[in-house]
């Protein structure tokens, strides 16, 4: 049968190797890289992928041919880990920063994600669709075509369920896949600051059942922190979601070494996030459990930190890693997952190719997409990236640019020449 599309004359095709499962240790540092390639298209679907001439058999009159002159192609990027959808900013925030204030210390004085509750609570339905559909256009325009987008700027259900259903309207809307996650429990809310169970309460006899009735969100996720929400805090909350059917992630030793990456493991969650102060036992055991580790080293710098999250040890340890932007108004600001995967490569030493395996089958796995998108396998979506660049190292090398010259989307091509069309 032939193709409605066939990309051809790619100078470097990264196709990640699927099992059917993320790539851990290292099998991270593996990948078939084609030279001379093809990709043909059929019905939004993957149909064939190849070196050298395109087979006859997938020509005919109807099929469109495009000719990319030597670029290089990579799967759809997946950011496996954004707060896509909040009203505000916090740049008023930003002196305090340089001045030495912490993250932590801004929350606990009101500020922080406690001022993005306010600025979510305020904006109707349409101010927070059209922010928020302003940055999936940038996250798009830099190669994401699969986003996680995580509630929790309302701490009460009135204005989590606004922004769960935002999430739901653009993906609907939007070229973009949009996961959604609640995380209801983000912080505790300023007028129950001396009563956390009652919030606690809340959120398990109510919002966690509320969200799964009416499938609100495929993931539940956590901020176990201190000050925040403590180990055995965390246990309940996520031990609710399982009940409920939610998949569970963690923000998980982001800042301090609670013990988040040994509870991921312990619950089976889908993934934990963050990992900055990971222990080396809880690093063991999520790599026991099958726990993928989602590195966010833009929250790092932004956070102006110089302790990485450890992804040599963890990829030694046999872990699944996958990077993603942690877009947010606080301790990332940026849509821009090609950033993200420089970090990776420039302060915490992956290779490129195990940082285009941690934005494309690992990211896809730790949102349960691994079966649709990540990879170049026949019959998978045709989400496609086409770079302006010789190979996948330069991408890396290049830092602080925006490479990407097109995107496709289901076999549509949703971005040209850097912009949406
Ligand atoms: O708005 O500060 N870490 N949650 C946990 C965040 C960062 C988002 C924020
Ligand atoms: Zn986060």
């Amino acid at each position: 049968m032939s193709a409605d599309l066939i990309l051809y004359n790619i100078g470097e095709l990264f196709c990640p190797i699927d099992n059917n499962e993320p790539l851990r240790g290292q099998a991270m540092n593996t990948a078939k890289i084609m030279h001379n390639a093809y990709i043909a298209i059929k019905a939004g679907k993957i149909q064939a992928i190849g070196e050298g001439e395109v087979p006859e058999s997938l020509i005919s009159n109807e099929t469109q041919k495009r000719d990319l002159s030597g670029l290089t192609v990579t799967p759809g990027l997946i950011d496996s880990h954004t707060h896509l959808v909040h009203g505000g900013s916090r740049e008023n925030e930003f002196s305090m920063k340089l001045n030495g204030v912490s993250y932590l210390d801004i929350l606990a004085a009101g500020g922080g994600i406690l001022s993005t509750v306010n600025a979510t609570k305020t904006s109707t339905f349409d101010e927070l669709y059209t922010k928020a559909k302003k940055s999936l256009d940038t996250m798009l325009i830099h190669g994401t075509t699969t986003v996680e987008a995580k509630s929790g700027y309302g701490l009460e259900w009135e204005t989590e369920e606004k922004q769960l259903k935002v999430a739901k309207k653009l993906n609907e809307d939007h070229p973009v896949e949009v996961v959604s996650t609640f995380m209801g429990a983000h912080a505790i809310p300023t007028q129950l600051k001396e009563n956390p169970e009652e919030f606690i309460k809340e959120l398990t006899e109510f919002m966690i059942p509320e969200v799964s009735k009416h499938s609100l969100a495929e993931f539940c996720d956590v901020f176990c922190e201190h000050g925040v929400f403590s180990v055995e805090q965390t246990r309940r909350i996520l031990q609710c979601a399982k009940e409920n059917n939610l998949k569970i992630k963690i923000h998980a030793d982001e800042i301090v070494s609670l013990g988040g990456a040994e509870l991921a493991a312990e619950m089976g969650a889908h993934s934990a996030e963050h990992l900055m102060a990971a222990s080396d036992e809880g690093i063991s055991l999520m790599a026991k459990n099958n726990v993928i580790a989602n590195l966010l080293p833009g929250t790092t710098f932004s956070l102006m930190k110089t302790s990485y999250a450890d992804a040599r040890k963890m990829i030694e340890n046999n872990l699944a890693v996958a990077l993603s932007t942690d877009y947010n108004p606080g301790s990332c600001p940026t849509e821009n997952i090609q950033l993200i995967m420089q970090l990776g490569s420039l302060a915490m030493k992956m290779s490129p190719i195990e940082v285009f395996n941690a934005v494309t089958i690992n990211g896809a796995h730790s949102l349960g997409r691994g079966h649709e998108t990540g990879s170049f396998e026949v019959g998978k979506n045709a989400d496609i990236v086409v770079f302006d660049a010789p190979n996948i190292d330069y991408i890396l090398y290049h830092f602080g640019v925006n490479h990407v010259k097109e995107v496709y989307k289901n076999g549509n091509l949703v971005v040209q020449d850097r912009r949406v069309i």
